[in-house]
Parts: structure tokens; C-alpha cells; sequence
């Protein structure tokens, strides 16, 4: 039996799904998943001896690639001087003041040990701030697995068909408004039918969690302008597009301010981290110092604040942004020639190094457009890249993330290996 298959069944034994997050299932993939060794760069590799072109980068933090050595040697340099203290560090300072420098519109942000504290925080704090109970997301935006935003949620809890989990009480959903996405004329209807009750909007500017695509243009623009209008706030979920997009993620490549914005994977260099950070006058409402509570025994950890730091520092000293979109453009060129060559009239979307594959002939725009997707195609899709030693996200609603350690080689591979299995898609 293959290594990983062996790994899988003991896995099955003592861990739910034997993963310790859903998405890594490769459910409905009909395999069982492989199991990592270890990983360099653009590459993994698996306890089967496997090598793969990577396009999970752990689902986002591995934006220099995998074991960056200033990462690595960051994170061994503080793991000498000690593991966590729950007492202030230095490197923390040095994160926040960073994190304030690159995305403008934060001015104090408090750190967090996942995605999912920090947005789950911030949407407390919204409510905190205003004193009103309802909060409005767009379905099939993912922003972690808090109980008030696992309603029509994204991600893995779309791949399982849990978009709304068991376990969250129907109290706490009904305080969850969830809209179409890009479709201005129901945040106004939302507004209107619940005057002055409204806290905030929780928004993927970018969304990834349903597959990746884009605001229409003027949507963004209008969710500030009716926020601001309404009194509520606007929160940009930046946790996946945060220093991808642009230095200041999707707010910076926009020019638009939200109130607050939530962030994390990348500031962690591969550990756990999160973030939420905004406007000071908000911020400051957040214990010690105001009356929303929030706290971590791990927040601001200081081997994942190294890691995060070293990364960041790196991505600005080499301007990574502009290779992730060189070698996003390649990668989108070979995709549209493949896709033209094979004759299928399939959809890809992509923006800098973030991209999807569409298994639908229509425009994808929202959730409704996203699912209509063919799952079998995207499944023969997923596994003859696999077969071919390329690793695409094991879902139709994830997003493919590019690093700046892949190279032009490893782009050309994967146009190779694409053209071969949209080919045999028309089989
Ligand atoms: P975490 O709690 O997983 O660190 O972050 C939650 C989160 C919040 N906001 C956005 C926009 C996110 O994409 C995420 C998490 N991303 C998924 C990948 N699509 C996590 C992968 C997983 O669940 O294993």
C-alpha cells in the first residue's frame, strides 16, 4: 500500500475525515490524499516520493514559496531565545508598525492565531462599536468557521455541502444577513428593511472561496459609499489577499478604505496567525482599552511573528509583486491557449498571482455562476494534473496561488501538463 494511503487509514482512525481540516480531504476526488514530507520553493514533496508544482501554497502563506531560507532562519533564530512568553515582544511591535505602514487605512491592529479569530473579532467589534446586532456577508465568501459567518459560507464547508453548519443556532444565523454577491440592489433592500440595525458588511474584496473572481467594477466603491451612508462598517476580508494583491492588498490596487480590515496566512510565514486592525477610534474599543474583549494565549506568537516579519520584509526588499504578476500573466496566456486549443469554452479568472479554472462556459460573478461548474470535469481535470506532478487546489472553490519561487519552467510544465488534461477532458 502506498505510504500515504497507509498514513490516510491510520489517519482515519484518530482524526475526523483523518485531516485536520476539511478541504484536505480530497473528498469526492475518490482518492485518498497524499501526504507531505516535505517542501522547498514552488515544490512538494510526498511521503510517497512524489514531486509536485505546487498551486495550494498552504492554501496562501507560501507566497515566497515553501521553507523561504529568511523565513526559516528567522524562525530559528527566535525559537533559540524562546517559544512564547505572554508578555509583550519587540517583534510584535515591529509587525504592527509594519502592517500599519503597508496597508494605510489600519492605523492599530491586534494579531490573532487565525483567520478566523480575526474576522470573527472584527464583526464583534463592529457590533461592539455600534450597537447594532445584524451583520450582512455575500454567499459563498468564506471567512473562517465562526458560528455568526458559517451561514451560506465558502470553502471547505461549500466542498462538504455545509455552507450552513450543524451546530449553529438558528438565533445566532438569523442575526447574519447573507446576499448575492455583486449585486448592489440587495444591499440596498438589506438596508432598507432593517433601518439603523446594521452593524457592518463583512466582504472578500477579491472573493477565493468559491473559486476565485472579481468585483464588478463600482461594487466595491458602492459598499463603501452605502456603509458610510448607513452608518455601518465596512470590513474587508483581506486574510487571503492581504499583501498578494498588492502591497496593500485589494484596498491599495482600489484606493478604497474600509473601516476595518482582517488579515492573515501570509503575516504568519506558514505559522498560525491572524490579525484585525483598522480605524484608531474603533480599534481603541478593543480590551485593555475599550469594552470588546478579545484575547489569545498564542496572539502574536513570536516565532510566526518572525516568520511573518522576515516574509513580509523580503516580499517589499524584491518588489515580489511584480514577479507573481509576470509569472501570473504566463500562466493565464497558457491557460487561454489551452483552453482554445482543446475547444472548451471554459472560464478562467485570475488577478496577480491568485486564479481559477472554471468548469462552466458562463461569466462566474457570484456564488449561483460559480456552482455551475461540472464537477466531473473538474475532478478528471484535478487528477491527471496530479498524475502529470502538478498540485492544483483538490476543490472547485478554492483559489491557485502562485509564489515568487516559481519559475518560468515550472509555469510551462504546468501549461504542458494543462493542455494534455483539458485534452483529455474532450475525450
Ligand atoms: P483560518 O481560520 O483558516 O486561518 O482563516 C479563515 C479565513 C478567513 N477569511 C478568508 C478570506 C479565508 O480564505 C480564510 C481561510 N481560507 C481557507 C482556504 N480557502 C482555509 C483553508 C482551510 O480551511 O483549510
Amino acid at each position: 500500500m502506498p505510504v500515504s494511503e497507509d498514513l490516510f487509514a491510520r489517519a482515519c482512525r484518530v482524526i475526523p475525515g483523518g485531516v485536520n481540516s476539511p478541504v484536505r480531504a480530497f473528498r469526492k476526488l475518490e482518492r485518498a490524499p497524499f501526504f507531505v514530507a516535505s517542501a522547498h520553493g514552488s515544490h512538494l514533496v510526498s511521503e510517497d516520493g512524489c514531486e509536485y508544482i505546487d498551486y495550494v501554497g498552504t492554501w496562501g502563506p507560501a507566497i515566497l514559496g515553501h521553507a523561504p531560507d529568511c523565513v526559516v532562519q528567522a524562525v530559528q533564530q527566535a525559537a533559540a531565545r524562546g517559544l512564547s512568553y505572554g508578555t509583550p515582544t519587540r517583534v510584535e511591535v515591529d509587525m504592527a508598525e509594519t502592517v500599519c505602514r503597508l496597508v494605510p487605512s489600519i492605523q492599530k491592529v491586534r494579531m490573532t492565531n487565525s483567520g478566523t479569530e480575526a474576522t470573527m473579532s472584527a464583526i464583534r467589534l463592529a457590533r461592539g462599536f455600534t450597537g447594532r446586532p445584524l451583520i450582512i456577508k455575500f454567499a459563498g465568501c468564506y471567512h473562517g468557521h465562526s458560528d455568526s459567518l458559517l451561514v451560506a459560507a465558502g470553502s471547505g464547508a461549500l466542498t462538504h455541502g455545509e455552507p450552513d453548519s450543524a451546530g449553529v443556532p438558528r438565533e445566532v444565523a438569523a442575526l447574519t444577513l447573507v446576499l448575492p454577491y455583486n449585486q448592489p440592489e440587495a444591499v440596498r433592500r438589506a438596508f432598507a428593511e432593517h433601518p439603523g440595525q446594521i452593524a457592518g458588511i463583512i466582504v472578500e474584496p477579491y472573493p477565493g472561496n468559491a473559486g476565485f473572481y472579481l468585483p464588478r467594477p463600482g461594487f466595491l466603491e458602492f459598499l463603501r459609499d452605502i456603509t458610510e451612508k448607513e452608518g455601518a462598517l465596512l470590513i474587508f476580508d483581506e486574510v487571503m489577499t492581504g499583501f498578494r494583491i498588492s502591497p496593500a492588498g485589494v484596498q491599495g490596487k482600489h484606493g478604497i478604505t474600509p473601516d476595518l480590515t482582517t488579515l492573515g496566512k501570509i503575516i504568519g510565514g506558514g505559522l498560525p496567525v491572524g490579525a484585525f486592525g483598522g480605524r484608531q477610534d474603533i480599534m481603541d474599543c478593543v480590551s485593555p482599552l475599550g469594552a470588546v474583549y478579545q484575547a489569545g494565549t498564542l496572539s502574536g506568537n513570536p516565532l510566526a511573528m518572525a516568520a511573518g516579519l522576515a516574509q513580509l520584509q523580503e516580499l517589499e526588499r524584491t518588489q515580489g509583486w511584480q514577479r507573481l504578476e509576470s509569472l501570473g500573466a504566463r500562466l493565464e496566456e497558457g491557460i487561454r491557449r489551452a483552453l482554445h486549443d482543446a475547444r472548451l469554452p471554459l472560464t478562467f479568472k485570475r488577478s496577480g498571482s491568485m486564479f481559477c479554472l472554471f468548469f462552466t462556459s458562463q461569466d462566474v460573478v457570484d456564488l449561483q455562476t460559480a456552482s455551475t461548474g461540472d464537477f466531473g470535469m473538474f475532478r478528471r481535470f484535478f487528477l491527471s494534473m496530479l498524475e502529470q506532478g502538478v498540485f492544483t487546489a483538490p476543490s472547485p472553490y478554492e483559489t491557485g496561488f502562485i509564489s515568487t519561487a516559481h519559475s518560468e519552467d515550472d509555469i510551462d510544465a504546468t501549461i504542458h501538463a494543462a493542455t494534455r488534461a483539458l485534452l483529455s477532458l474532450r475525450a
